[in-house]
Protein backbone atom coordinates (compact mmCIF):
# COMPACT_ATOMS: atom_id res chain seq x y z
CA UNK A 1 0.00 0.00 0.00
CA UNK A 2 1.18 3.53 -0.71
CA UNK A 3 2.42 5.44 2.18
CA UNK A 4 0.07 8.05 3.89
CA UNK A 5 1.29 11.61 4.78
CA UNK A 6 0.18 11.31 8.36
CA UNK A 7 -0.47 8.58 11.01
CA UNK A 8 -3.13 9.86 13.25
CA UNK A 9 -6.56 10.93 12.97
CA UNK A 10 -8.64 12.14 15.68
CA UNK A 11 -12.47 11.46 15.18
CA UNK A 12 -14.31 14.38 15.89
CA UNK A 13 -18.05 12.87 16.20
CA UNK A 14 -20.17 9.98 17.57
CA UNK A 15 -22.85 7.23 16.97
CA UNK A 16 -22.62 5.51 13.83
CA UNK A 17 -20.26 7.67 11.45
CA UNK A 18 -17.56 7.71 14.24
CA UNK A 19 -17.67 4.05 13.97
CA UNK A 20 -18.08 4.27 9.95
CA UNK A 21 -14.65 6.62 9.83
CA UNK A 22 -12.87 4.18 12.06
CA UNK A 23 -13.26 1.75 9.71
CA UNK A 24 -11.82 3.50 7.26
CA UNK A 25 -8.73 4.31 8.55
CA UNK A 26 -8.13 1.29 10.19
CA UNK A 27 -8.94 0.01 6.24
CA UNK A 28 -5.74 2.51 5.46
CA UNK A 29 -3.66 1.50 8.89
CA UNK A 30 -4.13 4.95 10.51
CA UNK A 31 -4.04 5.10 14.10
CA UNK A 32 -7.62 6.33 15.35
CA UNK A 33 -7.87 8.57 17.91
CA UNK A 34 -11.67 8.80 19.54
CA UNK A 35 -12.99 11.88 21.35
CA UNK A 36 -16.44 11.79 23.37
CA UNK A 37 -18.57 13.54 25.69
CA UNK A 38 -19.88 12.24 29.46
CA UNK A 39 -22.70 10.54 27.97
CA UNK A 40 -20.90 8.97 25.43
CA UNK A 41 -17.91 6.84 26.97
CA UNK A 42 -19.76 3.54 26.34
CA UNK A 43 -19.88 4.59 22.69
CA UNK A 44 -19.10 1.34 20.50
CA UNK A 45 -16.52 2.96 18.32
CA UNK A 46 -14.31 3.62 21.64
CA UNK A 47 -13.83 0.44 22.17
CA UNK A 48 -12.00 0.16 18.57
CA UNK A 49 -9.49 2.91 18.47
CA UNK A 50 -6.17 3.37 19.80
CA UNK A 51 -6.50 6.16 21.80
CA UNK A 52 -9.73 7.83 23.86
CA UNK A 53 -10.28 10.93 25.29
CA UNK A 54 -13.08 12.43 27.10
CA UNK A 55 -13.66 16.15 26.23
CA UNK A 56 -16.21 17.81 28.11
CA UNK A 57 -20.18 17.41 29.21
CA UNK A 58 -22.96 16.54 26.97
CA UNK A 59 -23.64 19.40 25.48
CA UNK A 60 -19.49 21.39 25.63
CA UNK A 61 -17.53 18.75 23.34
CA UNK A 62 -18.57 17.91 19.83
CA UNK A 63 -19.26 21.51 19.35
CA UNK A 64 -16.09 22.80 20.70
CA UNK A 65 -13.48 23.62 18.50
CA UNK A 66 -11.37 24.51 21.43
CA UNK A 67 -11.37 21.68 23.09
CA UNK A 68 -11.22 19.11 19.97
CA UNK A 69 -8.52 21.18 18.83
CA UNK A 70 -6.46 20.69 22.62
CA UNK A 71 -7.49 16.71 22.29
CA UNK A 72 -5.90 17.10 18.70
CA UNK A 73 -2.74 18.59 20.13
CA UNK A 74 -2.48 16.29 23.27
CA UNK A 75 -2.87 12.79 21.26
CA UNK A 76 -0.46 14.22 18.51
CA UNK A 77 -3.02 13.69 15.52
CA UNK A 78 -2.00 14.73 12.19
CA UNK A 79 -5.40 15.48 10.61
CA UNK A 80 -9.08 15.42 12.01
CA UNK A 81 -12.15 14.00 10.47
CA UNK A 82 -15.40 15.60 11.32
CA UNK A 83 -18.05 13.52 10.21
CA UNK A 84 -21.49 15.08 9.22
CA UNK A 85 -23.42 17.41 11.12
CA UNK A 86 -21.73 19.32 14.50
CA UNK A 87 -18.56 21.17 13.02
CA UNK A 88 -18.32 19.55 9.66
CA UNK A 89 -19.19 22.79 7.98
CA UNK A 90 -18.10 24.84 9.66
CA UNK A 91 -15.43 27.73 8.10
CA UNK A 92 -13.81 28.36 11.65
CA UNK A 93 -13.12 25.09 12.55
CA UNK A 94 -11.42 24.17 9.25
CA UNK A 95 -9.40 27.56 9.62
CA UNK A 96 -8.47 26.22 13.06
CA UNK A 97 -7.25 22.84 11.93
CA UNK A 98 -5.37 23.90 9.14
CA UNK A 99 -3.65 26.87 11.04
CA UNK A 100 -2.60 24.29 13.95
CA UNK A 101 -0.80 22.96 10.75
CA UNK A 102 -3.45 19.50 11.08
CA UNK A 103 -5.10 18.05 7.93
CA UNK A 104 -8.82 19.08 7.72
CA UNK A 105 -10.59 15.82 6.03
CA UNK A 106 -12.56 17.94 3.73
CA UNK A 107 -12.08 21.07 1.46
CA UNK A 108 -10.57 24.28 2.61
CA UNK A 109 -11.67 26.74 4.91
CA UNK A 110 -12.64 28.85 2.02
CA UNK A 111 -14.82 26.78 0.02
CA UNK A 112 -17.10 25.90 2.69
CA UNK A 113 -17.18 29.10 3.88
CA UNK A 114 -18.37 29.73 -0.09
CA UNK A 115 -20.95 26.97 0.01
CA UNK A 116 -22.39 28.05 3.40
CA UNK A 117 -23.57 31.51 1.97
CA UNK A 118 -26.40 30.02 -0.53
CA UNK A 119 -26.38 33.20 -2.21
CA UNK A 120 -22.82 32.97 -3.05
CA UNK A 121 -22.77 29.28 -4.07
CA UNK A 122 -26.16 29.94 -6.38
CA UNK A 123 -24.32 32.61 -7.99
CA UNK A 124 -20.96 30.88 -8.22
CA UNK A 125 -22.88 28.19 -9.81
CA UNK A 126 -25.00 29.73 -12.47
CA UNK A 127 -21.96 31.65 -13.71
CA UNK A 128 -20.49 28.03 -14.32
CA UNK A 129 -23.35 26.65 -16.05
CA UNK A 130 -25.04 24.90 -13.50
CA UNK A 131 -29.32 25.01 -14.29
CA UNK A 132 -30.63 27.04 -11.45
CA UNK A 133 -33.83 28.50 -10.66
CA UNK A 134 -35.08 32.14 -11.49
CA UNK A 135 -33.70 34.15 -8.37
CA UNK A 136 -31.89 37.07 -6.43
CA UNK A 137 -28.52 37.08 -7.47
CA UNK A 138 -27.64 38.97 -4.05
CA UNK A 139 -29.23 39.23 -0.78
CA UNK A 140 -32.59 41.38 -1.21
CA UNK A 141 -32.39 44.66 -0.11
CA UNK A 142 -34.05 46.75 2.78
CA UNK A 143 -35.25 48.69 0.31
CA UNK A 144 -39.07 47.59 0.14
CA UNK A 145 -40.07 48.88 -3.36
CA UNK A 146 -36.86 47.20 -5.34
CA UNK A 147 -37.76 44.05 -3.28
CA UNK A 148 -41.36 44.32 -4.62
CA UNK A 149 -39.33 44.60 -8.61
CA UNK A 150 -36.99 42.25 -7.96
CA UNK A 151 -39.83 39.34 -6.52
CA UNK A 152 -41.84 40.63 -9.39
CA UNK A 153 -39.28 39.84 -12.15
CA UNK A 154 -38.93 36.82 -10.70
CA UNK A 155 -42.23 35.60 -10.90
CA UNK A 156 -44.52 33.75 -8.22
CA UNK A 157 -45.02 32.01 -6.69
CA UNK A 158 -41.70 32.10 -4.68
CA UNK A 159 -39.93 31.22 -1.94
CA UNK A 160 -37.58 33.59 0.72
CA UNK A 161 -34.68 31.27 1.61
CA UNK A 162 -32.09 32.64 4.51
CA UNK A 163 -28.45 33.12 3.17
CA UNK A 164 -26.94 30.39 5.80
CA UNK A 165 -30.24 28.99 6.47
CA UNK A 166 -31.04 24.72 6.46
CA UNK A 167 -33.51 22.11 7.45
CA UNK A 168 -35.68 24.56 5.78
CA UNK A 169 -35.71 27.39 8.72
CA UNK A 170 -36.12 31.07 7.87
CA UNK A 171 -37.79 29.80 4.64
CA UNK A 172 -41.61 31.24 3.28
CA UNK A 173 -43.36 30.53 0.47
CA UNK A 174 -45.04 33.14 -1.23
CA UNK A 175 -47.83 32.88 -3.40
CA UNK A 176 -48.77 36.73 -3.94
CA UNK A 177 -47.00 39.70 -4.04
CA UNK A 178 -49.04 41.41 -1.03
CA UNK A 179 -47.12 38.92 1.09
CA UNK A 180 -43.98 39.81 0.27
CA UNK A 181 -43.36 42.40 2.91
CA UNK A 182 -44.82 40.82 6.70
CA UNK A 183 -43.16 37.41 5.26
CA UNK A 184 -39.75 39.28 4.72
CA UNK A 185 -39.53 40.43 8.06
CA UNK A 186 -40.23 37.61 9.86
CA UNK A 187 -37.73 35.56 7.81
CA UNK A 188 -35.35 37.95 8.50
CA UNK A 189 -36.01 37.78 12.35
CA UNK A 190 -35.59 34.12 11.70
CA UNK A 191 -32.85 33.90 9.94
CA UNK A 192 -31.15 36.40 12.83
CA UNK A 193 -31.95 34.49 15.74
CA UNK A 194 -31.19 31.00 13.98
CA UNK A 195 -27.93 31.54 11.98
CA UNK A 196 -27.11 35.41 13.25
CA UNK A 197 -27.36 36.69 9.68
CA UNK A 198 -30.59 38.28 8.40
CA UNK A 199 -29.90 38.36 4.66
CA UNK A 200 -32.81 36.50 2.51
CA UNK A 201 -32.69 35.68 -1.08
CA UNK A 202 -35.81 34.64 -3.49
CA UNK A 203 -36.04 32.16 -5.60
CA UNK A 204 -39.30 30.96 -8.04
CA UNK A 205 -41.11 28.14 -6.05
CA UNK A 206 -41.50 24.37 -7.40
CA UNK A 207 -44.51 23.24 -5.91
CA UNK A 208 -43.28 19.25 -5.43
CA UNK A 209 -39.97 18.84 -6.57
CA UNK A 210 -37.98 15.57 -6.27
CA UNK A 211 -34.51 16.09 -4.45
CA UNK A 212 -31.72 14.61 -5.88
CA UNK A 213 -28.78 14.95 -5.57
CA UNK A 214 -24.78 14.44 -7.16
CA UNK A 215 -22.03 12.70 -5.36
CA UNK A 216 -18.64 14.39 -6.36
CA UNK A 217 -15.12 13.35 -5.24
CA UNK A 218 -12.12 15.23 -6.52
CA UNK A 219 -8.28 15.41 -5.79
CA UNK A 220 -5.16 17.93 -5.58
CA UNK A 221 -4.54 16.63 -8.98
CA UNK A 222 -7.20 17.88 -11.23
CA UNK A 223 -9.34 14.83 -10.98
CA UNK A 224 -12.80 15.39 -10.23
CA UNK A 225 -15.27 13.02 -10.68
CA UNK A 226 -19.05 12.54 -9.96
CA UNK A 227 -20.51 9.34 -8.45
CA UNK A 228 -23.59 9.15 -9.81
CA UNK A 229 -26.92 10.12 -7.71
CA UNK A 230 -29.22 9.50 -5.28
CA UNK A 231 -32.88 10.33 -4.65
CA UNK A 232 -33.84 11.92 -1.13
CA UNK A 233 -37.00 13.06 -2.25
CA UNK A 234 -38.48 10.77 0.74
CA UNK A 235 -38.22 13.34 4.11
CA UNK A 236 -40.71 14.70 6.46
CA UNK A 237 -40.05 18.27 7.85
CA UNK A 238 -36.50 18.47 6.13
CA UNK A 239 -35.54 15.19 8.04
CA UNK A 240 -34.38 12.49 5.25
CA UNK A 241 -36.17 9.11 6.19
CA UNK A 242 -34.87 7.05 3.17
CA UNK A 243 -32.77 7.45 0.31
CA UNK A 244 -32.21 5.09 -2.77
CA UNK A 245 -29.34 5.36 -5.66
CA UNK A 246 -29.45 5.44 -8.67
CA UNK A 247 -32.98 7.56 -8.89
CA UNK A 248 -35.97 5.53 -10.17
CA UNK A 249 -37.80 6.81 -13.27
CA UNK A 250 -35.24 9.03 -14.37
CA UNK A 251 -33.56 10.24 -17.87
CA UNK A 252 -30.26 8.64 -17.61
CA UNK A 253 -29.09 10.82 -20.38
CA UNK A 254 -30.10 13.87 -18.50
CA UNK A 255 -28.38 12.62 -15.43
CA UNK A 256 -25.39 12.02 -17.24
CA UNK A 257 -25.29 15.81 -18.32
CA UNK A 258 -25.85 16.68 -15.02
CA UNK A 259 -23.04 14.50 -13.19
CA UNK A 260 -20.55 15.90 -15.96
CA UNK A 261 -21.43 19.39 -15.16
CA UNK A 262 -20.98 18.96 -11.54
CA UNK A 263 -17.39 17.13 -11.96
CA UNK A 264 -16.44 20.07 -14.30
CA UNK A 265 -17.78 22.78 -12.10
CA UNK A 266 -15.26 21.32 -9.17
CA UNK A 267 -12.72 21.32 -11.37
CA UNK A 268 -13.51 25.12 -12.33
CA UNK A 269 -13.56 26.05 -8.36
CA UNK A 270 -11.08 23.87 -7.78
CA UNK A 271 -12.66 21.56 -5.33
CA UNK A 272 -10.68 19.26 -3.29
CA UNK A 273 -12.53 16.49 -1.12
CA UNK A 274 -15.98 15.13 -1.29
CA UNK A 275 -19.34 16.67 -1.98
CA UNK A 276 -22.79 16.69 -2.74
CA UNK A 277 -24.49 19.08 -5.21
CA UNK A 278 -27.97 19.41 -4.52
CA UNK A 279 -31.07 19.60 -7.02
CA UNK A 280 -34.91 20.25 -6.50
CA UNK A 281 -35.96 18.14 -9.89
CA UNK A 282 -39.39 18.72 -11.95
CA UNK A 283 -40.71 17.85 -15.25
CA UNK A 284 -37.50 16.70 -16.89
CA UNK A 285 -35.73 19.61 -15.45
CA UNK A 286 -32.55 19.84 -12.59
CA UNK A 287 -32.35 22.82 -10.42
CA UNK A 288 -28.80 23.52 -8.42
CA UNK A 289 -29.91 24.69 -4.96
CA UNK A 290 -27.03 24.02 -2.64
CA UNK A 291 -23.85 22.21 -2.13
CA UNK A 292 -22.90 20.03 0.90
CA UNK A 293 -18.84 19.80 1.60
CA UNK A 294 -19.68 17.32 3.74
CA UNK A 295 -19.87 13.39 3.99
CA UNK A 296 -23.42 12.52 3.81
CA UNK A 297 -25.34 10.21 5.88
CA UNK A 298 -26.89 8.48 2.97
CA UNK A 299 -23.16 8.09 1.26
CA UNK A 300 -23.73 4.15 1.38
CA UNK A 301 -26.14 4.05 -1.25
CA UNK A 302 -23.67 5.31 -3.69
CA UNK A 303 -20.73 2.98 -2.05
CA UNK A 304 -22.99 -0.12 -2.85
CA UNK A 305 -23.98 0.43 -6.87
CA UNK A 306 -20.58 1.96 -7.75
CA UNK A 307 -18.20 -0.64 -5.33
CA UNK A 308 -17.01 2.42 -4.25
CA UNK A 309 -15.05 3.26 0.00
CA UNK A 310 -16.12 7.11 -0.15
CA UNK A 311 -14.48 7.28 3.47
CA UNK A 312 -11.33 5.92 2.16
CA UNK A 313 -11.44 7.82 -0.98
CA UNK A 314 -12.16 10.95 0.76
CA UNK A 315 -8.96 10.43 3.34
CA UNK A 316 -6.59 9.48 0.45
CA UNK A 317 -7.25 13.00 -1.18
CA UNK A 318 -6.91 15.17 1.90
CA UNK A 319 -4.08 13.06 2.41
CA UNK A 320 -2.78 14.06 -1.09
CA UNK A 321 -3.00 10.86 -3.04
CA UNK A 322 -5.21 10.47 -5.97
CA UNK A 323 -8.21 9.44 -6.79
CA UNK A 324 -8.19 5.48 -7.26
CA UNK A 325 -11.10 4.87 -9.61
CA UNK A 326 -11.64 6.90 -12.71
CA UNK A 327 -14.68 8.15 -14.16
CA UNK A 328 -14.70 4.96 -16.75
CA UNK A 329 -14.53 2.92 -13.93
CA UNK A 330 -17.72 4.48 -12.46
CA UNK A 331 -20.84 3.02 -12.82
CA UNK A 332 -24.03 2.15 -10.87
CA UNK A 333 -24.54 -2.02 -10.87
CA UNK A 334 -27.98 -2.27 -9.81
CA UNK A 335 -29.85 -0.31 -7.11
CA UNK A 336 -29.61 0.36 -3.32
CA UNK A 337 -31.72 1.96 -0.84
CA UNK A 338 -30.99 2.89 2.61
CA UNK A 339 -34.04 3.48 5.50
CA UNK A 340 -33.12 5.88 8.64
CA UNK A 341 -33.98 4.02 11.90
CA UNK A 342 -34.71 6.69 14.16
CA UNK A 343 -35.14 6.42 18.08
CA UNK A 344 -38.57 8.44 17.94
CA UNK A 345 -41.86 7.66 18.50
CA UNK A 346 -44.26 6.58 15.54
CA UNK A 347 -46.88 9.05 14.80
CA UNK A 348 -45.22 12.45 17.07
CA UNK A 349 -41.53 11.48 15.45
CA UNK A 350 -41.06 13.03 19.33
CA UNK A 351 -37.06 11.76 20.57
CA UNK A 352 -37.51 8.24 22.48
CA UNK A 353 -34.23 7.65 23.87
CA UNK A 354 -33.15 5.07 26.72
CA UNK A 355 -31.84 1.44 26.62
CA UNK A 356 -31.45 -0.69 24.26
CA UNK A 357 -32.66 -4.23 25.48
CA UNK A 358 -31.86 -6.18 22.48
CA UNK A 359 -30.33 -6.01 19.27
CA UNK A 360 -30.52 -7.99 16.26
CA UNK A 361 -29.19 -6.38 12.96
CA UNK A 362 -30.67 -7.78 10.17
CA UNK A 363 -28.26 -9.69 7.50
CA UNK A 364 -28.12 -11.87 4.31
CA UNK A 365 -27.20 -11.19 0.59
CA UNK A 366 -27.27 -6.98 -0.49
CA UNK A 367 -28.38 -6.08 3.12
CA UNK A 368 -25.24 -3.73 5.08
CA UNK A 369 -25.98 -2.16 8.41
CA UNK A 370 -24.56 0.92 9.66
CA UNK A 371 -25.01 1.14 13.47
CA UNK A 372 -23.60 1.54 16.83
CA UNK A 373 -26.24 -0.63 18.72
CA UNK A 374 -25.16 -3.26 21.23
CA UNK A 375 -27.10 -5.27 23.39
CA UNK A 376 -27.32 -3.26 27.29
CA UNK A 377 -26.53 0.60 25.22
CA UNK A 378 -27.89 3.20 26.95
CA UNK A 379 -29.06 6.00 23.69
CA UNK A 380 -27.97 9.19 25.45
CA UNK A 381 -30.97 11.84 25.21
CA UNK A 382 -28.62 14.69 23.95
CA UNK A 383 -27.65 13.88 19.92
CA UNK A 384 -29.08 13.10 17.12
CA UNK A 385 -31.81 10.28 16.91
CA UNK A 386 -30.09 8.17 14.22
CA UNK A 387 -29.58 4.97 15.71
CA UNK A 388 -29.51 2.26 12.40
CA UNK A 389 -29.29 2.81 8.88
CA UNK A 390 -29.86 -0.56 6.62
CA UNK A 391 -28.84 -0.26 3.24
CA UNK A 392 -30.22 -2.90 0.59
CA UNK A 393 -29.01 -3.52 -2.32
CA UNK A 394 -30.05 -5.98 -5.22
CA UNK A 395 -29.83 -6.50 -9.25
CA UNK A 396 -33.14 -4.31 -9.49
CA UNK A 397 -34.93 -1.58 -7.39
CA UNK A 398 -37.63 -4.14 -6.56
CA UNK A 399 -34.95 -6.85 -5.20
CA UNK A 400 -33.37 -4.16 -2.77
CA UNK A 401 -36.60 -3.32 -2.10
CA UNK A 402 -37.85 -6.94 -1.66
CA UNK A 403 -34.25 -7.14 0.38
CA UNK A 404 -35.09 -4.19 2.73
CA UNK A 405 -38.79 -5.51 3.54
CA UNK A 406 -37.39 -8.85 4.77
CA UNK A 407 -34.25 -7.25 6.40
CA UNK A 408 -37.08 -4.84 8.27
CA UNK A 409 -38.77 -7.85 9.13
CA UNK A 410 -35.82 -9.55 10.74
CA UNK A 411 -34.72 -6.48 12.50
CA UNK A 412 -35.46 -6.08 16.17
CA UNK A 413 -34.52 -3.40 18.72
CA UNK A 414 -36.19 -4.07 22.14
CA UNK A 415 -36.20 -1.13 24.73
CA UNK A 416 -36.76 1.67 22.67
CA UNK A 417 -39.21 3.30 20.42
CA UNK A 418 -38.17 3.84 16.44
CA UNK A 419 -39.91 4.65 12.90
CA UNK A 420 -38.97 0.75 11.71
CA UNK A 421 -43.03 0.69 10.92
CA UNK A 422 -43.23 3.51 9.61
CA UNK A 423 -40.54 1.98 6.53
CA UNK A 424 -42.22 -0.97 6.52
CA UNK A 425 -45.36 0.72 5.71
CA UNK A 426 -43.06 2.78 3.21
CA UNK A 427 -41.70 -1.04 1.92
CA UNK A 428 -45.35 -1.90 1.08
CA UNK A 429 -47.09 1.69 -0.23
CA UNK A 430 -47.67 0.95 -4.20
CA UNK A 431 -46.99 4.58 -4.69
CA UNK A 432 -43.42 4.22 -3.32
CA UNK A 433 -42.85 1.21 -4.92
CA UNK A 434 -44.14 2.65 -8.74
CA UNK A 435 -41.34 5.39 -7.74
CA UNK A 436 -40.43 9.06 -7.85
CA UNK A 437 -42.40 9.87 -5.34
CA UNK A 438 -42.05 13.79 -4.57
CA UNK A 439 -40.72 15.72 -1.45
CA UNK A 440 -44.72 15.85 -0.15
CA UNK A 441 -45.23 12.05 -0.04
CA UNK A 442 -44.37 11.94 3.70
CA UNK A 443 -46.50 14.99 4.85
CA UNK A 444 -49.45 13.98 2.34
CA UNK A 445 -49.91 10.87 4.27
CA UNK A 446 -49.94 8.90 0.77
CA UNK A 447 -48.26 6.31 1.98
CA UNK A 448 -50.34 5.69 4.80
CA UNK A 449 -53.47 6.00 2.81
CA UNK A 450 -54.29 8.84 4.24
CA UNK A 451 -53.50 10.68 0.85
CA UNK A 452 -55.86 13.17 -1.00
CA UNK A 453 -57.13 11.33 -4.01
C1 LIG B 1 -37.13 24.84 -2.59
C2 LIG B 1 -38.34 24.17 -2.81
C3 LIG B 1 -39.12 24.59 -3.87
N1 LIG B 1 -38.72 25.63 -4.65
N2 LIG B 1 -36.75 25.85 -3.39
C4 LIG B 1 -36.11 22.84 1.56
C5 LIG B 1 -34.82 22.84 2.33
C6 LIG B 1 -33.82 23.53 1.50
N3 LIG B 1 -32.59 22.80 1.52
C7 LIG B 1 -34.41 23.63 0.13
N4 LIG B 1 -35.78 23.27 0.26
C8 LIG B 1 -36.66 23.50 -0.75
N5 LIG B 1 -36.32 24.49 -1.60
C9 LIG B 1 -37.55 26.23 -4.38
N6 LIG B 1 -37.14 27.24 -5.16
C10 LIG B 1 -38.70 23.11 -1.98
C11 LIG B 1 -37.85 22.77 -0.93
C12 LIG B 1 -38.23 21.65 -0.12
C13 LIG B 1 -37.44 20.51 -0.07
C14 LIG B 1 -36.24 20.39 -0.77
C15 LIG B 1 -35.49 19.26 -0.69
C16 LIG B 1 -35.92 18.19 0.07
C17 LIG B 1 -37.07 18.28 0.78
C18 LIG B 1 -37.85 19.43 0.71
C19 LIG B 1 -39.06 19.50 1.42
C20 LIG B 1 -39.82 20.62 1.37
C21 LIG B 1 -39.40 21.71 0.60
Amino acid sequence: MIGLPFKTVLIANRGEIALRIVRACRHLGLRTVGICSEADRTALHLGMVDQVLCIGPAKASYLEIGRIMQAAALCQADAIHPGYGFLSENPEFAEAVEQSGLVFIGPSADVIRTMGDKIAARRRMRAIGLPCLPGSDDALPSDPDACAQICLEIGYPLILKAANGGGGRGMRILRHPAELLPALESARQEATQAFGRADIYAERYVEAPRHIEIQVLADRFGHAVWVGERDCSIQRRHQKLLEEAPAPCMNRAAIHALGEACAAACREIGYIGIGTFEFLYDTDEFFFIEMNTRLQVEHPVTEMVHGLDLVTEQIRVAAGLPLSASQEELYPRGHAIECRITAEKMGSFMPAPGTVRRWRPPGGAGIRVESHLYDGYVIPPFYDTLIAKIVAHGRTRDEALTRMRCALDEMEIEGIDTIAPLHQAIMRDPTFRAGGVSVTYIEDGSWNGEGKQ
